[in-house]
């Protein structure tokens, strides 16, 4: 009998043809240099392989399908779950991961440039278990609404979901102050080895692959803007002045200015840096940064970008919509605008996210502490449900510090151990945690 297919790609990809044989093999490798570069995930795979402690585990996964998540969904698997899994952007998936998961039986349903339309009903597709998933793994909240709102019938099966992005944890918590929040949630995003080392490393190596990738532009002795100096901000500067850019920073936070000053940033505001940069980052997850009237006095050759989450820092509209300004298409997501003037400006990935739009994101590395503490939530939601009534929860920090011991030992990291006297001199566990849990990292 023919066995009904429990996937869905990318319909140019004919699983067994020629071509989707060698996309395929791009994928495999492309897997085997990003798997040495997420030795965390690696080390879960070692420590719990012969165990299996996710047998029986039916989880269902809403998270961009790229390489990265692959090796995810792999270790999932190795350690002994059932997986289904969607993507929770319609451009995110990297169409060779999704075939490369799909030919190893993996049921997956995503493609790039899939329809929003598409994009539920795959989501939907990922709940089809048999009795339904145990756990979720979300990104954004999209599958947790979905379940929550159009298949209530599933949520007494589920142990509890996994949310990556501050996105989702906001929606979470939004149902949770309207008392309809019927399952545990832990919240990824704010373990300190995955927020701090997303928004600031992450961003720190990504912001440039996304400008070189986009413009081949020289960063050494030019004059770089970057609205908003939290995380994602200091990443950045860091980066641009690690090129030899001057770096000029815009804060609205007296003490996060301060923070810039004292690591030798100049500090001014975007009307008075505007008309002398050549380079403008915005970073700050604000809306409004840079505005119409500061685009019109920009050097010409100044580079437009934006690394917030939405594309609302540049007002991107005024360049494409304004009859007295030229659009130039130089090649997709790098857009030349031309004032009757002559002078002229470059906007990199439409003002959305470009070290996404323009590069691949964050490597591999960072992405390993992402899912590390992804899997430690799921380990604990599936054998610990006990602790975790109903509600919001953050990982216990003895497991964030787990995470950063796992990227140590392959980095070289020689940690020093407290012995006994000193433990007790300090109060804290000789095995940690060390830290109380208002500590700010
Ligand atoms: P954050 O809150 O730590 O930092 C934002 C900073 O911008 C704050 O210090 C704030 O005071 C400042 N700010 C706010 N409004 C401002 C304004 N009008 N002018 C100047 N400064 C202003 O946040 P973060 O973790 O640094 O994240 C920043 C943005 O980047 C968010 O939208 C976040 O979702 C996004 N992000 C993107 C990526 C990526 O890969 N592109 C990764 C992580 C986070
Ligand atoms: N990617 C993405 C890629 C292209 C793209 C409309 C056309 C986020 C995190 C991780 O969002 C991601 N193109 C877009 S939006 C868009 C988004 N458009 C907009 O016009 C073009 C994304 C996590 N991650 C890494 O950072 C590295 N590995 C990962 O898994 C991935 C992708």
């Amino acid at each position: 009998m023919l066995q009904k297919r429990d996937y869905e790609i990318a319909k140019h990809i004919q699983l067994g043809s020629e071509d989707a044989n060698q996309t395929i093999e791009f994928a495999k490798k492309q897997i085997a240099l990003a798997r040495h570069e997420m030795p965390g995930l690696m080390a879960l795979r070692d420590e719990f392989k012969d165990r299996k402690p996710f047998l029986k585990a039916k989880i269902t996964g809403c998270l961009h399908l790229t390489i990265e998540t692959a090796i995810l969904i792999e270790t999932l698997i190795e350690l002994g779950a059932d997986v289904r899994w969607s993507s929770c952007n319609v451009y995110s998936t990297q169409d060779e991961a999704a075939a490369y998961l799909a030919n190893k039986g993996i049921p997956v349903f995503a493609w790039k440039g899939m329809s929003e339309e598409e994009y539920w009903r795959c989501i939907g597709k990922t709940l089809e278990f048999p009795y339904g998933p145990n756990l979720l793994i979300d990104d954004g909240g999209d599958l947790t609404a979905y379940v929550l709102d159009k298949r209530p019938d599933l949520i007494p099966s589920i142990k509890g979901v996994s949310e990556e992005t501050t996105t989702g944890i906001r929606a979470l918590w939004k149902r949770f102050h309207e008392g309809k929040l019927p399952i545990a949630a832990i919240d990824v995003n704010d373990s300190v080895t995955k927020s701090k080392f997303d928004n600031r490393y992450g961003c720190l190596e990504s912001l440039i692959d996304g400008i070189k990738q986009a413009t081949h532009l020289m960063i050494g002795g030019k004059k770089a803007v970057v609205a908003g100096y939290g995380d994602v901000g200091k990443g950045c500067a860091e980066a641009l002045r690690a090129y030899g850019a001057r770096v000029v920073i815009t804060e609205i936070d007296p003490i996060i200015a301060y923070q810039a000053v004292m690591n030798g940033f100049e500090v001014t505001t975007m009307d008075e840096a505007a008309m002398d940069a050549d380079i403008f980052v915005t970073a700050t997850g604000c809306k409004g940064i840079i505005l119409p009237r500061h685009m019109d006095k920009m050097k010409d050759g100044a580079l437009l970008c934006n690394i917030g989450h939405f594309d609302v820092e540049i007002d991107a509209n005024y360049l494409f919509t304004n009859p007295e300004i030229v659009h130039e298409e130089i090649k997709p997501l790098v857009d030349k605008f031309t004032w009757k003037n002559g002078k002229s400006v470059l906007l990199l990935a439409k003002g959305r996210l470009v070290n996404l739009g323009c590069a691949k994101g964050h490597p591999s590395f960072v992405m390993s502490n992402s899912f590390c503490n992804q899997v430690l939530a799921q380990l604990e939601l599936w054998e610990s449900s006990k602790k975790y009534p109903p509600g919001i929860y953050r990982l216990p920090r003895i497991l964030d510090e787990k995470v950063a011991r796992l990227h140590l030992k392959p980095l070289g990291v020689k940690l020093t151990t407290l012995n006994d006297e000193q433990a007790e001199y300090l109060g804290v566990p000789v095995n940690g945690p060390y830290k109380r849990e208002d500590y700010r990292y």
